[in-house]
């Protein structure tokens, strides 16, 4: 599992990068599409929707919604006695009345919340010390700047999901501050749909099967159909990872197992590696799972599908990918589809990848992410579709990513899902990374073509995918170690 190239993408996540520059944040406001401003404080505009659409209703509507989160977190608070939990405040406003959430927390960022009101979302967050203002982001875009104020009343809405991020700004000392993230605010009362919304890929599989899956809602993992290592063993590390990938299948009395069930998903839990088990698992810092359809299944095009729910926090590598079956050579040696991988301390980006070995040396490799959703407190689907020359990355439905290539995989290939920690690209947890933490399965669906694709004469893109620049890291990524290094009785 490598991701390449993903360095030279990052400019346009600038409200990740802190502190910011007025300089660089103009420059990036005006690519963004923001809301027409020029001014890195956005002075123009200022306060955004909060007053070019200060009606009678609005405010009306503000002042009821302020009392009701206020009450919510009042008996949240009264209810737990104890750390605030946003969960926990949403079950006991509404529990199972079948009436459509309308008030969402940040799990990430205390006092973050939104709440749908009539024609119109209402956001509000803590004040942080010193500002003179606020920057709102929409699906990791500028959105609009509040000065005077911590709510935002976001106007331009549709019954769709809306994930909002906070930065705070101090014109006087340029100082810029991501103070709020997390909050994903769910709207389905507005009676109105987005004309501008994306295409989603319903219909797609009208031309598919079923060949393989998992809905994991049973109570142990399926050994028939996954493997719980990598076809190379558990003591082989690449990428300078952290995690030992427990091989419950092979040693059941390890002393730890990462795969539960709660009767939706299977569980990857990752922990630190007891002090008793250190040895073991061959002075891995972590215990982390992994699974693969290496014995029980493989394919050669198609479309694979998870949905699932990722672990945030600092060193977290979670994925979902297809590996070549066979260690090959040739001209485009073993190639790998990410069809999602994610870096635990963004909580709101995910990458796709494509790469291959043009030789031993040279890989070959390109990629891109999907941004402006919060991955990490809900369920959200990822999957490729996978024909000759192409590939379709999709996140929610929604295509992502097209690659049309001569050397896209004509390999049968596998599927794979796993918890890395740790490795040249997500580097290592810190203190604040929190332990254990889970990958949410909530099921693997692998599909084929009714009629496949049967010596299709197809005509050779004009595209190359470019070398992977080593200069962008210092360490090359290796989806495998080389032959010699494998332990003798798992080659190939
Ligand atoms: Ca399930």
């Amino acid at each position: 599992m490598t991701s390449t190239n993903h360095g030279c993408n990052r400019l346009n996540r600038f409200k990740k990068t802190q502190p910011y520059s007025p300089l660089l944040l103009a420059c990036l406001l005006s690519a963004c599409g923001g809301s027409g401003t020029d001014s890195a404080t956005g002075s123009s505009a200022s306060v955004g929707a909060t007053t070019s659409s200060s009606s009678a209703d609005l405010l009306a509507a503000q002042n009821g919604s302020s009392n009701t989160v206020a009450s919510l977190i009042e008996q949240e608070l009264e209810n737990s006695n104890s750390s605030f939990s946003p969960t926990a405040s949403l079950a006991a406003a509404n529990p199972d009345s079948g009436e459509p959430q309308t008030v969402f927390f940040s799990e990430r960022t205390s006092g973050f919340t939104g709440e749908v009101l009539d024609d119109t979302i209402r956001v509000t967050w803590e004040a942080f010390p010193d500002a003179g203002g606020y920057n709102i982001f929409r699906q990791g875009q500028y959105l609009a700047t509040v000065k005077g104020s911590t709510e935002y009343i976001d106007n331009s809405v549709f019954d769709d999901s809306y994930y909002y991020e906070i930065q705070a700004f101090n014109e006087a000392e340029d100082v810029f501050t991501n103070i709020a993230e997390g909050l994903t605010v769910k709207a389905s009362t507005f009676n109105r749909t987005d004309p501008n919304a994306p295409v989603t890929n319903e219909g797609l599989l009208d031309d598919y099967e079923l060949v393989f899956s998992d809905e994991f809602n049973g109570s142990q993992l399926d050994s028939t159909k996954w493997n719980t290592a990598f076809l190379w063993g558990p003591d082989v590390i690449i990428n300078s990872e952290q995690q030992y990938y427990v091989d419950i299948n092979n040693e059941p009395n390890f002393g730890y197992n990462p795969f539960s069930f709660d009767g939706d998903s299977l569980v990857i839990t990752t922990i630190e590696t007891p002090d008793n088990l250190v040895a073991d698992a061959n002075d891995q810092a972590y215990l982390s799972g992994m699974i693969t359809s290496y014995d029980a299944f493989k394919f050669t095009y198609g479309y694979a599908e998870t949905r699932a729910k990722l672990p945030y926090g600092r060193g977290y590598w979670p994925a979902f990918w297809l590996l070549n079956a066979y260690y090959g050579g040739g001209e485009a040696a073993d190639p790998e589809i990410d069809i999602m991988e994610y870096i635990g301390h963004e909580l709101d980006a995910v990458h796709h990848t494509y790469h291959y070995f043009e030789t031993p040396s040279d890989l070959r490799s390109t990629s891109t992410f999907t941004s402006g959703i919060d991955f990490t407190s809900d369920f959200h689907t990822f999957s490729v579709e996978w024909e000759p020359n192409l590939l379709v990355f999709y996140v929610d439905g929604i295509e992502r990513y097209r690659l049309v290539d001569v050397n896209v995989s004509s390999e049968e290939m596998y599927v794979l899902a796993n918890t890395a920690i740790g490795g040249w690209w997500a580097g290592p947890p810190d203190e604040t990374t929190p332990f254990p933490n889970t990958y949410e399965i909530d099921y693997i669906r692998v599909y084929q073509k009714v009629t496949p694709f049967n010596d299709l004469q197809l005509d050779q893109p004009d595209h190359k995918i470019p070398l992977f620049d080593q200069s962008l890291d210092t360490a090359t990524p290796s989806h495998r170690p080389t032959l010699d290094s494998w332990p003798a009785d798992q080659r190939p």
